[in-house]
């Protein structure tokens, strides 16, 4: 039986990914940080089924002694310090975790057995302010305190491949969705609101930049290419997206539509939900992947924003 260790795998993809292996055959070990409170919700569901173990990607010994213990067949990095906005209030933080955790990582995994296979979830934040679509061979203009620490932890990813001959790869995956979506993200902060106003809970939606684009997916499908990547004969880095991009504004209008409002009524422009540097636009040109690893998406735009309406509509009609 394959072994897999997922750190992050309370976060949004590691849920899916951990899914995703499971029912691949894989004995999958998750790494948990300490926290005062239980951060299981998303995977409360298979939790059994998992192995969790508690370690932190500050702590360097604590990833030496996962490493040993559990002797993982491929190591898939999604802890970060994800969230953009709060990378500018945090931004050395976001450098600990988010850059230099990778680097503590990969080193522990060069101790430990360099064989090991191994994932690295960049983004196509590091594209910034590059001209679209972007590829792989995109040069990047990261705009914030997370995209910098991201770029880092590409080019840490792809220095450990050439300086020792280890299998890492650097899946740049452009923003992916889902029910499970961190609530402050914008997607799930709408999905939210409009919820909350089509069932009399709030009367308003504040929000910041209405006008970036976006190439949103739907989560549940992205964590395929991330394994998909770690089987391939050659380690190489592989852009992951739908190719077609929306607007927040669109992203709003498609929402309110789906429980027959418009968003006009409701959404308002709050200054403190804009950021110093934004990203304008953002869309991948995922060619590649769709040749070498035979990966394409399904979840179109729409449907990715009715999954996540229905799913608020019904979580709160439950706590009610
Ligand atoms: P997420 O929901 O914010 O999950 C982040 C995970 O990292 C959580 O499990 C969190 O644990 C963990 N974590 C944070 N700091 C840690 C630390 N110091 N040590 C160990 N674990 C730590 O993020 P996501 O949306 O699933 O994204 C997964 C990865 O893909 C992230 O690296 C993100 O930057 C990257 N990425 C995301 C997207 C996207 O659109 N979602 C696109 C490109 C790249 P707690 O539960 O304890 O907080
Ligand atoms: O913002 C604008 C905001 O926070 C998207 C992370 O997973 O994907 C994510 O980063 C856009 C930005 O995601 C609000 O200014 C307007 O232009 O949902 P977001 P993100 O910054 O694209 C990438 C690929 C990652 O790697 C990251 O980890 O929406 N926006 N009004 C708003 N954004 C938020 N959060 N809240 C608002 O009220």
């Amino acid at each position: 039986m394959p072994i897999a260790l997922i750190t992050g795998i309370t976060g949004q993809a590691g849920s899916y990914l951990a899914e995703f292996l499971l029912a691949k055959g894989y004995q999958v070990v998750g790494m948990v940080r300490r926290s005062s409170t239980v951060t299981y919700e998303r995977i409360e569901h298979i939790k059994h089924d998992l192995t969790l173990v508690q370690g932190d990607l500050h702590d360097q010994s604590s990833l030496v002694s996962i490493l040993s213990n559990y002797q993982p067949d491929e190591v898939y990095n999604l802890a970060a310090q994800s969230f953009v906005a709060t990378s500018w209030n945090q931004a050395v933080l976001t450098g600990e975790v988010t850059a230099l955790g990778v680097v503590r990582l990969l080193e522990a995994i060069r101790m430990v057995n360099p064989k090991i296979r191994f994932y690295q979830a960049s983004s196509s934040e590091m594209f910034g302010r590059a001209p679209a679509p972007q590829n792989e061979t995109t040069p990047f203009h990261p705009r914030s305190p997370y995209a910098v620490a991201k770029v880092y932890g590409h080019w840490i990813t792809v220095n450990y491949r050439e300086s020792y001959g280890m299998f890492t790869v650097s899946g740049i995956l452009f923003n992916h969705e889902s029910p499970r979506r961190g609530i402050e993200f914008v997607t799930r902060k709408i999905s939210d609101g409009v919820a909350r106003i089509k069932l009399g809970l709030a009367k308003e939606l504040l929000l910041g930049n209405l006008e970036a684009r976006r190439d949103w997916g739907f989560a549940g499908e992205y964590v395929e290419a991330m394994w998909k990547m770690l089987q391939q004969e050659t380690p190489e880095d592989f852009v992951i997206g739908t190719g077609v991009a929306h607007s927040v504004r669109d992203f709003c209008e498609a929402a309110f539509r789906y429980v027959g409002l418009n968003y006009l009524d409701y959404v308002r422009q709050d200054p403190r939900f804009m950021r110093p540097a934004d990203v304008d636009l953002l869309v991948a040109d995922c060619a590649k992947a769709r040749q070498k690893l035979g990966w394409m998406p399904k979840v179109t735009f729409e449907e990715l924003v009715a999954m996540m309406v229905e799913a608020d509509l019904k979580r709160l009609k439950d706590a009610s």
